[in-house]
């Protein structure tokens, strides 16, 4: 049996974390063969919720977990920790502007940045989820310099899998055969859903959709399908979220799937004229726990124009929280 990783996790007394705690306990993240230590951080009010959280993973008897912690003090949270989800931040309020999201939970992604410095392993990956997740990733970076920043990465992969479901359904393919999907960008509204390398079925996705689809029709849908669930569920993507994150940690640490890549928001090493620094989705492809943002794929002028839009509002995002680096 190998030895448990622990894995820190934020908002643990959340929506996600209702379904994504079960899912890591059960081996789906990790692995059918790695044992875990969940080490579950939220704030003070939301503990007795978090401690009967805990009681229903107990009461799952999963052999992997080894063991809970549950704690309002992020200093025992991340103590030791492999793997950190950042899950736990404000929702926007009504009349909350982005800037002030950004402000709000900025802080909280700088605080805890500096306790992950302190306390976790020097080699943790961090998957940050809570919004805007790109800049709170970097927010995150910025205050942990003993962590390798390729490691502080951001969630596009529910974007990911959103966009493989709406051209698997155009086409009446089935979601296995579309492959090579790409998010580009920022987890918002400019994100760029892509399919100019997408296969379907062994066939360039291309062939199959018309442009005006993939310019006026998957784009927008892909991009705005959370603003779409909160309106027919009254509460934002929990269960779908949960997933990519598995998704997310899984193909990182265990490799994407043979022939595939997938999308992740990782620090810009420059890679197709992105400024370098900001955490921006890419298409990447992942073995033995590395990622590596795949190279020279052909791009229509009206993809490289979106991607630059995206790129200015993570560069907008930047300025504005430059106070908490
Ligand atoms: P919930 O409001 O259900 O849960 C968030 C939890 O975080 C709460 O229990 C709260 O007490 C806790 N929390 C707040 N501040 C904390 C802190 N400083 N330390 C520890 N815990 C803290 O939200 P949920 O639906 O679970 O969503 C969580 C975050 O994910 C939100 O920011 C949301 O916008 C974001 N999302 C990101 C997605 C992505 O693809 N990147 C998609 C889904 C989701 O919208």
């Amino acid at each position: 049996m190998k030895s448990p990783l622990r894995v820190a996790i934020t908002g643990a007394a959340g929506q996600i974390c209702y379904s994504l705690l079960f899912r890591i306990a059960s081996g789906e993240m990790l692995g059918k063969d790695q044992p875990v230590i969940l080490q579950l951080l939220e704030i003070t009010p939301a503990m007795k919720v978090l401690d009967a959280v805990a009681m229903e993973l107990n009461d799952c008897a999963f052999p992997l977990l080894h063991g809970i912690v549950t704690t309002d003090d992020s200093a025992v949270a991340f103590k030791g920790a492999n793997i950190a989800l950042m899950v736990g931040a404000k929702p926007r309020g009504p009349g909350m502007e982005r800037a002030d999201l950004l402000k709000d939970n900025g802080k909280i992604f700088n605080t805890l940045g500096k306790v992950i410095n302190d306390v976790a392993d020097a080699n943790i990956r961090i998957c940050v989820v809570g919004n805007p997740a790109n800049t709170n990733a970097l927010i995150l970076s910025k205050n942990a310099p003993k962590l390798n920043p390729r490691n502080i990465t951001a969630l596009t992969r529910l974007d990911h899998n959103r966009a493989v479901f709406q051209l698997a359904e155009k086409t009446g393919n089935n979601l296995n055969d579309v492959t090579h999907m790409t998010i580009w960008g920022n987890h918002s509204t400019t994100q760029v859903p892509d399919i100019s390398n997408a296969m379907v079925a062994g066939e360039a996705a291309t062939s199959k959709v018309d442009n005006e689809w993939a310019e006026n029709d998957f784009i927008p849908t892909v991009a705005k399908r959370g603003g779409a669930v909160i309106a027919a569920r009254g509460s934002s993507s929990a269960a779908s979220a949960a997933n990519g994150i598995i998704d997310h940690v899984h193909d990182w640490m265990l490799g994407t799937a043979e022939g595939d890549w997938a999308s992740m928001a990782v620090p810009s090493d420059g890679s197709y004229g992105i400024a370098e620094g900001i955490i921006f989705s890419y298409p990447v492809t992942c073995k033995d726990g590395e990622y590596s943002i795949v190279q020279g794929l052909e791009l229509s002028d009206f993809i490289k124009g979106k991607i630059k839009e995206s790129e200015a509002e993570l560069i907008d995002e930047r300025e504005t929280c430059s106070d908490l680096f």
